[in-house]
């Protein structure tokens, strides 16, 4: 029998998790989990590459650890911990960012998107550097295949890039990664702005984004404000004026797994008044039995701070000889035993 595929991934605790999260990463997390050694982790030093409060840091790094075992992930799978607990994703991303080109970083779409949200003595190194430090999450595992939003195609190019060029100078040392995006429902958009993404922290509209551990009653209301168009016609379509009712055909069609046609068909003749209660009503359905297991877990004091100190250490083993390898074949003098 030939080794499952290593596979990493992870979701910033920069606020609450969304249904673009869950249907565009987390989802495919669970639903393939047997097939591979997989590592998740809550990529916390992520989020603290834009202004955030220390406070809530803690609360959400567990909330989203609670979130992906809510959401089914089962330890028996995969390793589930928190970057920070695994010191050697920041050391690796320092020797990374050493042979990474600044000309490569000043082209990443996201990097530009955050930093002109933000005043220019805000944006810190660390947002700019923060696909260096994607890279090393990966690479640290010697992932090879890493299930991602559409969003994040751009970081892992970048991870290949790397990787081929340390491999390159230093000698064949890290397994080139490919990303894992899925068919349906790569993109989930914002209901309010259908044209960008579903995003977790970069609005405060209480209309763009549904949340996981949202109320049945707040999905309805924010479904039912969803923005769409004057046409009437409900059907997948890549015209922007018609982005609101793609990305509610998008949500439904990722969640009940259905192919274009059959989701159409099924809409035949109906308003968008109906529409918007029906993708409601799927949404609400997912999100009933997660959230009703992270509230047991949540219930078990201690628990999920125990999963994942065993996920940590059990990722330490991995990080700990790739980052001795990697300093190996850099020239470092390694300390004597
Ligand atoms: N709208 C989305 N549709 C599909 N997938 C999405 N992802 C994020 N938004 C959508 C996927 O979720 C994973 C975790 O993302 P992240 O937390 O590392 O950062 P992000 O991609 O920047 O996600 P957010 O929610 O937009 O966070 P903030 O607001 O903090 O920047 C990734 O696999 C991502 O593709």
């Amino acid at each position: 029998m030939t080794n499952p595929k290593r596979v990493f991934s992870g979701v910033q605790p920069s606020g609450n998790l969304t249904i673009g999260n869950y249907i565009g990463a987390i989802r495919q997390w669970v639903e393939r989990q047997q097939e591979f050694d997989a590592c998740y982790c809550v990529v916390d030093a992520h989020a603290i590459t834009v202004p955030y409060e220390p406070q809530t840091l803690q609360t959400k790094t567990r909330e989203v650890a609670a979130l992906y075992l809510a959401a089914g992930l089962s330890t028996d799978y995969a390793t589930v911990f928190v970057q920070s607990h695994v010191p050697q994703h920041t050391e690796l991303a320092w020797y990374l960012t050493c042979i990474t080109s600044l000309g490569w970083l000043n082209r990443m779409t996201q990097f530009k998107d955050k930093s002109a949200r933000l005043e220019t003595e805000m944006i810190g190194a660390g947002l700019l550097n923060y696909p260096v430090l994607m890279a090393a999450d990966i690479l640290l595992y010697q992932t090879e295949l890493v299930p991602v939003g559409d969003d994040q195609r751009q970081h892992i190019e970048l991870a290949r890039d790397i990787a081929q060029r340390f491999n390159a100078t230093f000698g064949e040392t890290f397994t080139i990664p490919a990303a894992m995006i899925p068919l349906e429902g790569a993109r989930v958009m914002g209901l309010d702005t259908p044209t960008t993404k579903m995003s977790k922290s970069t609005t405060d509209s209480q209309y763009h984004a549904v949340y996981l551990l949202d109320e049945p009653d707040t999905v309805l209301k924010k479904f039912k404000r969803a923005v769409t168009d004057s046409l009437a016609d409900i059907r997948f379509s890549a015209d922007p004026e018609r982005a609101g009712v793609n990305n509610l055909l998008t949500i439904f069609q990722a969640l009940t797994h259905q192919n274009a046609e059959g989701v159409e068909a099924h809409f035949a003749g109906k308003g968008y008044g109906h529409l918007k209660t029906e993708v409601a009503e799927v949404v609400i359905e997912t999100l009933r039995p997660i959230q009703q297991h992270y509230a047991e877990l949540m219930a078990e004091g201690g628990y999920i701070d125990r999963v994942l100190a065993e996920g940590a250490a059990k990722a330490q083993v991995i990080a700990t000889q790739t980052v001795a390898d990697v300093k190996g074949r850099m020239g470092f003098l390694l300390p004597a035993l």
